[in-house]
């Protein structure tokens, strides 16, 4: 249900105002630029609910016709480059966004000079859960905003900032609603797109992940390539709680870590034998979702430490990634350690 503030609803443009005016000593510019992403978002959903009715279903072909793949040798599904394209074009009219990285795109992009205004790095998964698309499951959006480091050695050196630098973070899950939750490091706020304003409205603020739930999220089909402890939890969760424990799992980071933002339990994707790494990507899904998930009340680790820990060496490496409810995550852990 949308919140009424003074009698009247409380849209995003006005949360971030109000948020920025108590919090972040960014003038009226970071508001500026999230708007950037909230605009994108809108032209997203608008193009994901039609996905059957206009040809933006199934994969993207470059010119010789064969299917495009990305940095992630991934085939490139079409509303991929919609939506990454949507995003570099709205946040390149703000004047403010400096570098821009994206999961489609092998480099960052540097869009504005530091020295002319270009202060802000915005990175972002633009479709995440994309291969889902042609079987209507909810996809996502996952964006983070970083600052410039001032005397950066290079582009690539100054986004690779670990995750506890995050100015503001956030998602949108284009579900059953549309519905964007963001942080700017001062607790997590919902809001969804109402189509026939064209504006995300207010309808939770300062979500709290429930600390724990029976619930786990986990494609158990790599079950036999994890590393021990992560077979050792799911056999406990199994027998241990005599079947009161259950599985949730979509295949859309974004829709199983909304689930359990509201819901609790726990998501893993651990290290694979196909991805020793993990899957996930750490800049942009990873970081992001850590944060939010921190803020919320939360935890996120990768198997040895905190998420938003980590140092990055490049820009699309991958991590495990364990995020959920504080005590689901110290449960898992009892068992990797
Ligand atoms: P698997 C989607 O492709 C994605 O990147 C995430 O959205 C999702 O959580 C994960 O991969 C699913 O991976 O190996 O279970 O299909």
């Amino acid at each position: 249900m949308a919140i009424r503030k003074d009698g009247g609803f409380v849209t995003m443009q006005q949360h971030v105002i109000s948020s920025q005016a108590e919090h972040i000593k960014a003038s009226g510019e970071f508001s500026w630029l999230l708007s950037a992403i909230t605009l994108s978002t809108k032209i997203i959903s608008s193009y994901v609910r039609r996905a059957g009715l206009i040809d933006i279903i199934g994969e993207a072909h470059s010119a010789d016709g064969h299917n495009q793949t990305n940095v992630q040798g991934e085939i490139v599904q079409k509303l991929d480059l919609i939506a990454n394209d949507t995003l570099k074009r709205t946040l390149g009219y703000r004047g403010n966004v400096g570098i821009v990285a994206s999961e489609e795109d092998n480099d960052p992009k540097v869009i504005q000079e530091l020295g002319k205004g270009g202060k802000y790095i915005v990175m972002f998964d633009p479709l995440d859960g994309s291969s889902n698309i042609d079987t209507n499951v909810s996809v996502g959006t996952i964006f983070t905003i970083l600052e410039r480091i001032p005397g950066e050695k290079s582009v690539t050196q100054g986004v690779l900032q670990p995750g506890y630098k995050q100015l503001a973070a956030g998602y949108v899950v284009y579900g059953s609603s549309t519905v964007m939750v963001y942080t700017v490091g001062h607790g997590v706020h919902m809001f969804t797109l109402d189509p026939q304003f064209g504006a995300y409205l207010l309808v939770k603020e300062n979500v709290k992940m429930p600390e724990y739930a029976n619930q786990y999220s986990c494609n158990e089909a790599y079950l036999h390539t994890f590393p021990e402890g992560y077979g050792k939890y799911l056999g406990w969760a199994k027998d241990h709680k005599g079947g009161q424990c259950s599985m949730r799992y979509i295949g859309s980071l974004v829709a199983d870590f909304h689930r359990i933002l509201l819901k609790g339990g726990v998501f893993l994707y651990p290290p694979t034998k196909k991805n020793p790494e993990g899957k996930l990507r750490l800049m942009y899904e990873a970081n992001p979702l850590a944060f939010i998930a921190e803020q919320a009340g939360g935890a996120a680790t990768d198997g040895r430490g905190r998420v938003l820990d980590i140092q990055p060496t490049s820009l699309h490496q991958r991590t495990p990634l364990i995020i959920g409810g504080k005590k689901n995550v110290d449960e898992v852990m009892k068992f990797v350690r």
